[in-house]
């Protein structure tokens, strides 16, 4: 039977106009049949630009729930960064890194990348000695050569990448705080999962390049 129906919904995509068919994985017995009704797409490219599209596609986009995901059409944007089984959707750490994806939107590193200055908020300095490494020169950054120590968001000194953990440790207190140097050296950011539990400071460097 999954051949003549396929076969009705090419003639019906054909006659539409415009219209594709997918066809998934099947055997003798069971077969998955995939399609797609558009209204045109395609590839398209000039000297410096691609671009693949689809048009006129009438049901599309990622629904999940805890246990399951359904990325429907050619686009459906489920993605899941560290491949752990938990969609980023739903995922709190994108990256594993140890840093929430609502802490490191405040920071202003990549929710979807654990390494590097711009993806690990523990590499506040990177260079040839301390390049994906927790070491003195992160500590000693929240007070040279700009003192970010006991600010907050009104304070000249006050940059969010230096707030860990974001917001003060007390009402009213200052943001950037004893706290915030502690991630570095206790508590779950000082032995993120991607590290499998070892201590980041003067410890093993970033896993990733
Ligand atoms: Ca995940
Ligand atoms: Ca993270
Ligand atoms: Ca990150
Ligand atoms: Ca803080």
């Amino acid at each position: 039977m999954i051949r003549p129906l396929i076969g009705l919904l090419a003639l019906a995509a054909l006659a539409a106009g415009g219209g594709s068919l997918a066809v998934g994985p099947e055997s003798t017995n069971f077969g998955i049949p995939s399609s797609v009704f558009g209204g045109g797409g395609g590839a398209a490219s000039s000297a410096t630009y691609a671009v693949g599209g689809t048009a006129g596609q009438p049901v599309a986009g990622p629904a999940q729930s805890a246990n399951y995901a359904l990325g429907a059409g050619y686009w459906p944007g489920i993605t899941d960064a560290d491949t752990d089984g938990v969609f980023d959707a739903s995922d709190l750490d994108d990256d594993n890194d140890g840093f929430s994806d609502s802490a490191e939107s405040s920071i202003g590193t990549n929710q979807a990348y654990p390494c590097g200055g711009s993806g690990w908020p523990a590499e506040l300095v990177g260079g040839e000695f301390s390049e994906n490494k927790v070491t003195i020169q992160d500590l000693g950054s929240f007070l040279l050569p700009v003192n970010h120590f006991n600010t907050d968001e009104n304070d000249p000194g006050f940059d969010p990448r230096w707030d860990l953990v974001p917001g003060p440790a007390v009402p009213g207190g200052d943001w950037i705080s004893i706290q915030d140097i502690g991630a570095l050296l206790g508590g779950p950011t000082s032995t993120p999962p991607m590290m499998d539990g070892a201590a980041i400071f003067n410890g093993p460097t970033c896993p990733l390049p």
